[in-house]
This record gives C-alpha cells, structure tokens and sequence, in this order.
C-alpha cells in the first residue's frame, strides 16, 4: 500500500520561499504579500489519482493528476507559466517534474512522523515547506 497523503494541511514552516518566487520571475509586491501568507492544503488520494488544493486569503490553486499521466499546467494565479507536469513516485515520496521554460522545475512531497513536507524547486532555488494537520 502507498503511503496516503489524503487530508487537510496547515503551513507551519516555509524556508526560501522568496527565493524561489524570484526564481519565478514573481514581481517584489506580489512576493510581500505572498510570503506573509500560512497556506493549508487539502489533498485527496484515491488510488492513482490526486487532487491536491492550495488555498490561501490571497489566491488559490488547484491541481489534479494521475500518476504517470503528463498533463498541460498552467500555474493559473502563480507565475502563469505553462508547464508540461509528470508525477510520479519514488519509494514513498511523490516527484513532480515541471518541464518549460525553467529549468529544473518540480516539486516533491513526503510525510515524516505527522508531518507533510514539500519541496518547491525551480533553477538554483529550493523551498521547504512543512504542514500540519488541521
Ligand atoms: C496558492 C497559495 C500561494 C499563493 C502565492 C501567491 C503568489 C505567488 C506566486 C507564485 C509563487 C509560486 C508558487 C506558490 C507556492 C505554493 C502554491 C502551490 C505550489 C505547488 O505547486 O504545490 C503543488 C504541491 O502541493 C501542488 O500544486
């Protein structure tokens, strides 16, 4: 059985973040407001197939995927950057690769103990992000 990430997460920690939103190309007033922010994120796993929402006071995001299954992103309200996204897992943990116009794009999610860890990568950045559970 893989492990489930299913639930709802509050942001407790966020370290790099304005790295990596500059590595976006995210302007500096959208970075001011966006890195105040604590995000929770509601995922559902149902076999191959996530929905994972990122929601906040300022924007929202979400996403669906099955693993395996390319799909177009549009990063809609993020950087607006089309991407062609492939998840896929690696033991326990889950890789998205971001391929467009950055390089070395992606993401990476794992628990340890109670917690959800992400990763957010894009060129020389990386942000590490650990939620709780509500
Ligand atoms: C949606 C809450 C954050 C809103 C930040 C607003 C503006 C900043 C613009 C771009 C920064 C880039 C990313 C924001 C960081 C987190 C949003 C979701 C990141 C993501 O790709 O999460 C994955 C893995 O959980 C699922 O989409």
């Amino acid at each position: 059985m893989p492990v489930d990430f299913s639930g709802t997460w509050n942001l407790i920690s966020n370290d790099n973040f304005e790295g990596y939103m500059t590595a976006l190309g995210i302007d500096f007033a959208t970075r001011k407001i966006a890195k105040m922010l604590k995000p929770q994120k509601v995922i559902k796993q149902d076999g191959d197939s996530f929905s994972i929402h990122t929601t906040s006071t300022f924007r929202d995001y979400k996403l669906q995927f099955k693993i395996g299954e390319e799909f177009e992103e549009d990063n809609k309200g993020l950087d607006n950057r089309k991407c062609k996204s492939l998840v896929t897992w690696d033991d326990d943990k889950l890789i998205c690769v971001q391929a467009g116009e950055k390089k070395n794009r992606g993401w990476t999610h794992w628990l340890e103990g109670d917690d959800l860890h992400l990763e957010l990568r894009c060129e020389n950045q990386v942000c590490k992000q650990v939620f709780k559970r509500a």
